[in-house]
């Protein structure tokens, strides 16, 4: 098992320098608050702002760092008598102003009831950005005396927190070293998962097995979901949170796991296996054409290249190979034009990857798309996350998919263009597919990229080999 990373302080000093390096004007960010469950003194467990963490490494909760004249301030609550009793000891103030770097900037940490003064000084003219939730926001505004956006899609309005978030974006784009170690960690272990949910994988049991395997290794490592795990039979149902289904010899099994760090850097992994440990020939026939849409689209990720365009690559491959199944008539260009790709493959390749599994999307498409580029209104090209070009340093997913919706295949407006170019009959015979999604987390190099996820097996063969020995 990979060993724990933990980033070295100086590097949360270098981040807040370069951020400071970027800002106009004093700038709060919070960490945010633990909601509460069934009633107040159940907590659920706490995620820090992703922004935070970047800053400052440690899930604080109720903490906020103030960036301001230069220096940067955290204020968090100060060690309790109570503390011992419920949560153990915290450390003094000027342990965690020493541990998280803050000392050594010529910083500090102060207790949070002293922050409304703080701001008072600044005339709170200050900038921040969006909350995960509205219990944050409803603090952050009373703190900031304007109201504050709770979670993704929001759009700023404030040129303070426009500004700030485009600072973080110039920051967060591209992952430092220490980002990389973690990326690479929550990578390893989540690899690891993929292969204990292989080996849990037996017909007579059920979804519930493969995903208590893939989830112990997560929680042995230290790791928590990156996000809801899915492990389903219904591989078409694209986000299925439902893992009560039994396995049945001759179902493939999609899992789309993957942990975040303590430091809450994520990995994004797909995988599919057959519930058998063998794929049947039209199983093996439609996952060799997604494995092969996806190998193009990953050898397609060099810096300068256009992510759109690497969505396209996928999609030109997966239409090439339906038209060599023959589920397909024609030439792929005009099958392409008249939405093709999008009847079976109706999502994005991929997104960044980072702190957030899809980074950023708290801020809305402003991290994933280039200025000035808005949403496709086609059908499935829509559902891009991505529309940058690709810089060394970044971090994306890969992970086109072939899924027979019944929603879309019988929705006459998607299918009608194609006419009876989409062999119906043909495509019957390949029933035992209901959905596939092969993804890797990809890394873009100096000349080209790294696949951070490469230990998971892919190939049909790799895979019946690890179901073999299990
Ligand atoms: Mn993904």
């Amino acid at each position: 098992m990979t060993a724990a990373i933990v980033t070295p302080k100086a590097t949360f000093v270098a981040r807040r320098r370069a951020l400071h390096a970027k800002l106009s004007g004093p700038v709060l960010i919070a960490a945010g608050e633990a909601p509460s469950r069934n009633y107040a003194a159940n907590r659920y467990p706490f995620r820090a702002s992703s922004h935070f963490l970047y800053l400052v490494g440690r899930p604080l909760s109720g903490a906020a760092l103030l960036l301001a004249n230069g220096r940067s301030v955290l204020f968090t609550h100060p060690p309790d008598p109570e503390d011992a009793l419920w949560h153990g000891p915290r450390p003094a103030l000027d342990a965690v102003s020493h541990e998280l770097g803050f000392a050594d900037e010529g910083g500090d940490v102060r207790p949070l009831d002293s922050l409304d003064a703080a701001l008072a000084a600044l005339g709170r003219d200050v900038g921040t950005l969006p909350t995960q939730d509205g219990a944050s926001s409803t603090w952050l505004g009373e703190r900031l005396g304007r109201s504050v956006v709770a979670r993704s899609g929001a759009r700023l309005t404030d040129a303070r927190d426009a500004s700030l978030a485009d600072a973080m974006i110039a920051l967060r784009l591209r992952h430092d070293d220490e980002a990389v170690a973690q990326l690479r960690f929550a990578a390893s272990v989540s690899a690891e998962a993929h292969l204990a949910g292989m080996r849990a994988t037996a017909p007579g049991g059920s979804e519930r097995d493969v995903h208590a395997a893939m989830l112990a290794v997560l929680r042995r490592a230290g790791l928590e979901d990156a996000y809801g795990p899915i492990v389903t039979v219904h591989g078409e149902v694209l986000h299925s949170d439902d893992h009560s289904q039994p396995l049945r010899d001759g179902d493939l099994l999609l899992a789309d796991v993957g942990g975040e760090t303590p430091e809450g850097w994520a990995a994004d992994i797909t995988r599919v296996w057959p519930v058998s440990g063998r794929f049947s020939p039209t199983q093996c026939a439609l996952y060799d054409v997604v494995l092969e849409a996806q190998l193009a689209a990953i050898d397609a990720v060099r810096p300068g290249r256009r992510y759109r365009e690497v969505h396209d690559v996928a999609k030109r491959g997966l239409v090439e190979g339906l038209v060599r199944l023959g589920i397909f008539r024609g030439e792929v260009d005009g099958l392409l034009e008249r939405g093709a790709a999008s009847l079976f493959f109706p999502h994005g390749i991929g997104h960044l990857l980072g702190l957030d599994v899809h980074d950023m999307e708290d801020l809305g498409d402003r991290a994933g798309y280039a200025p000035g580029r808005t949403r496709s209104a086609t059908f499935g090209d829509a559902f891009l996350r991505l529309d940058r070009e690709l810089e060394p340093g970044m971090a994306v997913t890969i992970e086109p998919g072939f899924y027979q919706v019944p929603g879309i295949l019988g929705d006459p407006a998607r299918t009608g263009p194609l006419g009876d170019d989409l062999r119906r009959e043909v495509l019957a015979r390949y029933a035992d597919v209901r959905g596939i999604r092969i993804e890797d987390d990809v890394r873009v190099t100096d000349s080209g990229h790294e696949v951070l996820t490469e230990a998971v097996p892919k190939r049909v063969d790799e895979v019946e080999a690890v179901m073999r020995n299990r």
